[in-house]
Protein backbone atom coordinates (compact mmCIF):
# COMPACT_ATOMS: atom_id res chain seq x y z
CA UNK A 1 0.00 0.00 0.00
CA UNK A 2 1.59 2.81 -1.39
CA UNK A 3 2.05 5.59 1.64
CA UNK A 4 -1.20 7.13 2.30
CA UNK A 5 -0.49 11.27 2.01
CA UNK A 6 0.57 9.52 -1.55
CA UNK A 7 -3.07 8.42 -2.18
CA UNK A 8 -5.97 10.95 -3.69
CA UNK A 9 -7.76 10.87 -0.05
CA UNK A 10 -5.24 13.66 1.30
CA UNK A 11 -3.99 16.86 0.74
CA UNK A 12 -1.48 17.61 2.72
CA UNK A 13 -1.66 14.44 5.04
CA UNK A 14 -5.90 15.94 5.75
CA UNK A 15 -9.19 14.69 4.32
CA UNK A 16 -12.34 16.40 3.34
CA UNK A 17 -14.64 13.71 2.07
CA UNK A 18 -17.95 14.92 0.72
CA UNK A 19 -20.47 12.17 1.31
CA UNK A 20 -23.32 12.08 -0.72
CA UNK A 21 -25.39 8.89 0.16
CA UNK A 22 -27.85 10.32 1.81
CA UNK A 23 -30.30 9.86 -1.04
CA UNK A 24 -30.26 5.83 -0.09
CA UNK A 25 -29.30 6.08 3.95
CA UNK A 26 -32.28 9.10 4.61
CA UNK A 27 -33.79 9.31 1.59
CA UNK A 28 -35.59 12.24 0.00
CA UNK A 29 -36.23 14.04 3.40
CA UNK A 30 -32.89 15.25 3.12
CA UNK A 31 -33.20 17.24 -0.12
CA UNK A 32 -36.64 18.90 1.18
CA UNK A 33 -34.60 22.35 2.51
CA UNK A 34 -32.61 22.77 -0.53
CA UNK A 35 -34.17 20.64 -3.42
CA UNK A 36 -31.83 21.34 -5.94
CA UNK A 37 -29.52 19.15 -3.69
CA UNK A 38 -31.46 16.16 -5.11
CA UNK A 39 -29.70 16.43 -8.34
CA UNK A 40 -26.12 14.65 -8.16
CA UNK A 41 -24.81 16.76 -10.57
CA UNK A 42 -25.20 19.86 -8.39
CA UNK A 43 -22.69 18.12 -5.78
CA UNK A 44 -20.51 16.55 -8.44
CA UNK A 45 -20.05 20.22 -8.82
CA UNK A 46 -19.56 21.09 -5.62
CA UNK A 47 -16.81 18.20 -4.91
CA UNK A 48 -14.58 20.26 -7.89
CA UNK A 49 -13.57 22.92 -4.34
CA UNK A 50 -10.25 22.50 -3.91
CA UNK A 51 -10.70 22.00 -0.53
CA UNK A 52 -12.83 18.71 -1.50
CA UNK A 53 -10.36 15.41 -1.65
CA UNK A 54 -12.72 12.87 -2.58
CA UNK A 55 -16.71 12.84 -3.38
CA UNK A 56 -18.40 9.35 -1.79
CA UNK A 57 -21.19 8.20 -3.65
CA UNK A 58 -23.16 4.94 -4.31
CA UNK A 59 -22.80 2.89 -7.04
CA UNK A 60 -25.34 4.37 -9.25
CA UNK A 61 -24.45 8.41 -8.78
CA UNK A 62 -21.11 7.16 -10.20
CA UNK A 63 -22.39 5.18 -13.07
CA UNK A 64 -24.50 8.22 -14.04
CA UNK A 65 -22.51 11.41 -13.48
CA UNK A 66 -18.81 9.87 -12.77
CA UNK A 67 -17.45 10.27 -16.10
CA UNK A 68 -18.11 13.88 -17.06
CA UNK A 69 -15.96 14.48 -13.71
CA UNK A 70 -13.29 12.11 -13.56
CA UNK A 71 -10.90 14.91 -14.19
CA UNK A 72 -11.65 17.07 -11.49
CA UNK A 73 -12.58 14.86 -8.63
CA UNK A 74 -11.60 11.98 -6.59
CA UNK A 75 -14.12 9.59 -6.43
CA UNK A 76 -14.82 7.04 -3.06
CA UNK A 77 -17.26 4.77 -4.36
CA UNK A 78 -19.21 3.16 -0.96
CA UNK A 79 -19.55 -0.29 -1.09
CA UNK A 80 -22.60 -0.69 1.29
CA UNK A 81 -25.64 0.89 2.01
CA UNK A 82 -28.94 0.74 3.41
CA UNK A 83 -32.29 2.71 3.24
CA UNK A 84 -34.13 3.99 5.95
CA UNK A 85 -36.52 2.08 5.10
CA UNK A 86 -35.22 -0.77 6.44
CA UNK A 87 -36.62 -1.66 10.15
CA UNK A 88 -34.17 -4.23 11.22
CA UNK A 89 -31.48 -4.20 13.50
CA UNK A 90 -28.45 -2.40 11.86
CA UNK A 91 -27.15 -3.70 8.86
CA UNK A 92 -25.91 -2.89 5.22
CA UNK A 93 -26.14 -4.93 2.42
CA UNK A 94 -22.89 -4.71 -0.08
CA UNK A 95 -24.23 -3.12 -3.21
CA UNK A 96 -20.86 -3.34 -5.00
CA UNK A 97 -17.69 -5.08 -5.32
CA UNK A 98 -13.94 -3.61 -5.02
CA UNK A 99 -12.91 -4.86 -8.14
CA UNK A 100 -16.65 -3.19 -10.01
CA UNK A 101 -15.26 0.45 -8.05
CA UNK A 102 -12.34 0.17 -9.68
CA UNK A 103 -12.23 -1.04 -12.94
CA UNK A 104 -15.66 -0.31 -14.14
CA UNK A 105 -15.96 3.17 -12.03
CA UNK A 106 -12.66 4.32 -11.83
CA UNK A 107 -12.80 4.63 -7.87
CA UNK A 108 -9.66 6.20 -6.10
CA UNK A 109 -11.02 4.98 -2.35
CA UNK A 110 -13.71 2.80 -1.67
CA UNK A 111 -15.68 2.93 1.47
CA UNK A 112 -17.87 0.58 3.81
CA UNK A 113 -20.18 1.07 7.24
CA UNK A 114 -19.41 -1.35 10.12
CA UNK A 115 -21.96 -0.98 12.66
CA UNK A 116 -20.02 -2.47 15.60
CA UNK A 117 -22.41 -3.77 18.84
CA UNK A 118 -25.00 -4.82 15.99
CA UNK A 119 -26.30 -8.21 16.40
CA UNK A 120 -24.65 -8.14 12.19
CA UNK A 121 -21.40 -6.98 13.21
CA UNK A 122 -20.18 -10.75 13.03
CA UNK A 123 -21.39 -10.82 9.15
CA UNK A 124 -20.26 -6.87 8.16
CA UNK A 125 -16.70 -7.91 9.83
CA UNK A 126 -16.37 -10.53 7.43
CA UNK A 127 -17.82 -8.76 4.56
CA UNK A 128 -15.34 -6.01 5.52
CA UNK A 129 -12.52 -8.45 5.45
CA UNK A 130 -13.29 -8.95 1.85
CA UNK A 131 -13.89 -5.84 0.87
CA UNK A 132 -10.44 -4.67 2.77
CA UNK A 133 -8.31 -7.31 1.35
CA UNK A 134 -9.25 -6.56 -2.69
CA UNK A 135 -8.77 -2.73 -1.81
CA UNK A 136 -4.88 -3.49 -1.00
CA UNK A 137 -4.99 -5.36 -4.21
CA UNK A 138 -5.93 -2.27 -6.43
CA UNK A 139 -4.04 -0.20 -4.10
CA UNK A 140 -7.22 1.52 -2.80
CA UNK A 141 -7.53 3.43 0.47
CA UNK A 142 -10.22 2.54 2.87
CA UNK A 143 -12.29 4.39 4.73
CA UNK A 144 -14.54 2.69 7.28
CA UNK A 145 -17.71 3.85 8.29
CA UNK A 146 -17.39 2.93 12.15
CA UNK A 147 -20.85 3.55 13.76
CA UNK A 148 -21.09 1.43 16.64
CA UNK A 149 -25.04 0.91 16.68
CA UNK A 150 -27.49 -1.60 17.82
CA UNK A 151 -30.11 -2.54 20.57
CA UNK A 152 -27.52 -2.76 22.81
CA UNK A 153 -25.81 0.54 22.56
CA UNK A 154 -27.73 3.33 24.39
CA UNK A 155 -25.40 6.13 23.06
CA UNK A 156 -23.73 6.36 20.01
CA UNK A 157 -21.51 9.31 20.54
CA UNK A 158 -20.57 8.42 23.86
CA UNK A 159 -16.51 8.76 24.20
CA UNK A 160 -15.40 5.16 25.38
CA UNK A 161 -18.03 3.90 22.30
CA UNK A 162 -16.11 6.68 19.39
CA UNK A 163 -12.64 5.49 20.83
CA UNK A 164 -13.70 1.94 20.50
CA UNK A 165 -15.13 2.39 16.63
CA UNK A 166 -11.80 3.91 15.72
CA UNK A 167 -9.95 1.38 17.23
CA UNK A 168 -11.66 -1.49 15.76
CA UNK A 169 -11.43 0.23 12.26
CA UNK A 170 -7.67 0.33 13.08
CA UNK A 171 -7.31 -3.11 14.02
CA UNK A 172 -9.57 -4.28 11.28
CA UNK A 173 -7.02 -2.76 8.62
CA UNK A 174 -8.98 0.73 7.39
CA UNK A 175 -6.99 3.41 6.51
CA UNK A 176 -9.41 5.98 7.68
CA UNK A 177 -11.92 5.95 10.52
CA UNK A 178 -15.26 7.92 9.89
CA UNK A 179 -16.64 8.28 13.76
CA UNK A 180 -19.20 10.92 15.03
CA UNK A 181 -18.20 13.68 16.76
CA UNK A 182 -18.02 12.45 20.63
CA UNK A 183 -18.79 15.93 21.82
CA UNK A 184 -14.97 17.49 22.60
CA UNK A 185 -11.16 17.79 21.98
CA UNK A 186 -10.47 15.95 24.75
CA UNK A 187 -13.02 12.92 23.33
CA UNK A 188 -11.72 13.43 20.21
CA UNK A 189 -7.74 13.25 21.26
CA UNK A 190 -8.51 10.02 22.94
CA UNK A 191 -10.34 8.64 19.53
CA UNK A 192 -7.18 9.41 17.80
CA UNK A 193 -5.08 7.93 20.14
CA UNK A 194 -7.04 4.56 20.25
CA UNK A 195 -6.70 4.66 16.28
CA UNK A 196 -2.85 4.00 15.94
CA UNK A 197 -1.63 4.89 12.12
CA UNK A 198 -4.86 4.85 11.11
CA UNK A 199 -6.48 8.51 10.22
CA UNK A 200 -9.51 9.30 12.11
CA UNK A 201 -11.92 11.79 10.27
CA UNK A 202 -15.22 13.73 11.60
CA UNK A 203 -18.56 12.72 10.39
CA UNK A 204 -20.32 16.01 9.54
CA UNK A 205 -23.79 15.19 11.14
CA UNK A 206 -27.19 17.11 10.38
CA UNK A 207 -26.94 20.77 9.82
CA UNK A 208 -26.09 23.50 11.99
CA UNK A 209 -24.88 27.32 12.32
CA UNK A 210 -21.52 28.06 10.08
CA UNK A 211 -20.00 28.68 13.59
CA UNK A 212 -21.14 25.63 15.94
CA UNK A 213 -20.01 23.23 12.83
CA UNK A 214 -16.81 24.77 12.32
CA UNK A 215 -16.12 24.87 16.14
CA UNK A 216 -16.20 21.05 15.99
CA UNK A 217 -14.11 20.59 12.76
CA UNK A 218 -11.57 23.24 14.63
CA UNK A 219 -11.87 20.90 17.82
CA UNK A 220 -10.96 17.62 15.62
CA UNK A 221 -7.89 18.98 14.22
CA UNK A 222 -6.55 20.26 17.02
CA UNK A 223 -7.12 16.94 18.25
CA UNK A 224 -5.43 15.72 15.88
CA UNK A 225 -7.77 14.25 13.70
CA UNK A 226 -6.63 14.20 9.79
CA UNK A 227 -10.34 16.30 9.12
CA UNK A 228 -13.87 15.56 8.14
CA UNK A 229 -16.48 13.29 6.07
CA UNK A 230 -19.13 15.68 5.47
CA UNK A 231 -22.66 15.64 3.54
CA UNK A 232 -25.65 17.59 5.38
CA UNK A 233 -23.50 20.45 6.26
CA UNK A 234 -22.47 21.24 2.80
CA UNK A 235 -25.47 20.14 0.65
CA UNK A 236 -28.07 21.64 2.67
CA UNK A 237 -26.76 25.02 2.25
CA UNK A 238 -27.48 26.94 -0.53
CA UNK A 239 -23.56 28.08 -0.92
CA UNK A 240 -22.07 25.14 -0.09
CA UNK A 241 -18.83 26.69 -1.71
CA UNK A 242 -18.81 29.28 1.24
CA UNK A 243 -19.00 26.59 3.67
CA UNK A 244 -16.23 24.71 1.97
CA UNK A 245 -14.00 27.63 2.10
CA UNK A 246 -14.30 28.35 5.38
CA UNK A 247 -13.16 24.52 5.92
CA UNK A 248 -10.20 24.99 3.65
CA UNK A 249 -8.92 27.36 6.59
CA UNK A 250 -9.13 25.61 9.21
CA UNK A 251 -8.51 21.71 7.99
CA UNK A 252 -5.49 22.80 5.84
CA UNK A 253 -4.67 25.78 6.94
CA UNK A 254 -5.32 24.94 11.01
CA UNK A 255 -7.10 29.08 11.10
CA UNK A 256 -9.45 29.79 14.08
CA UNK A 257 -12.88 29.67 12.82
CA UNK A 258 -12.84 33.36 13.17
CA UNK A 259 -10.09 33.66 10.62
CA UNK A 260 -12.17 31.06 8.37
CA UNK A 261 -15.27 33.09 8.68
CA UNK A 262 -13.75 36.20 7.62
CA UNK A 263 -12.30 34.41 4.81
CA UNK A 264 -15.16 32.95 3.72
CA UNK A 265 -17.37 36.54 3.75
CA UNK A 266 -18.57 36.65 7.20
P1 LIG B 1 -23.53 13.76 7.27
O1 LIG B 1 -22.30 14.64 7.23
O2 LIG B 1 -24.67 14.39 6.56
O3 LIG B 1 -23.85 13.35 8.69
O4 LIG B 1 -23.17 12.46 6.43
C1 LIG B 1 -22.27 11.48 6.89
C2 LIG B 1 -22.91 10.13 6.76
O5 LIG B 1 -22.07 9.11 7.23
C3 LIG B 1 -23.33 9.79 5.34
O6 LIG B 1 -22.30 9.22 4.58
C4 LIG B 1 -24.46 8.87 5.58
O7 LIG B 1 -25.43 8.92 4.58
C5 LIG B 1 -25.06 9.37 6.85
O8 LIG B 1 -24.08 10.10 7.53
C6 LIG B 1 -25.53 8.25 7.72
O9 LIG B 1 -25.78 8.75 8.99
P2 LIG B 1 -26.69 7.96 10.01
O10 LIG B 1 -26.49 6.51 9.75
O11 LIG B 1 -26.22 8.40 11.35
O12 LIG B 1 -28.07 8.41 9.72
Amino acid sequence: MRPFDDTPLARDGKVLIVAYDHGLEHGPVDFEDVPESADPERVFEVATHDAVTTLAVQKGVAESYYSSYEDDVNLLTKLNGTSNLWMGEPDSAVNCSVEYAAEELGADAVGFTLYGGSNNEVEMAEEFRDAQERAREYDLPVVLWSYPRGQGLKNEKNPDTIAYATRQAHELGADVAKVKYPGSRDAMEQAVRMAGRTKVVMSGGSKTSDREFLESVKAVIDAGGAGLAVGRNVFQRENPGRILDALEQVIYEEASVDTALAAAGD
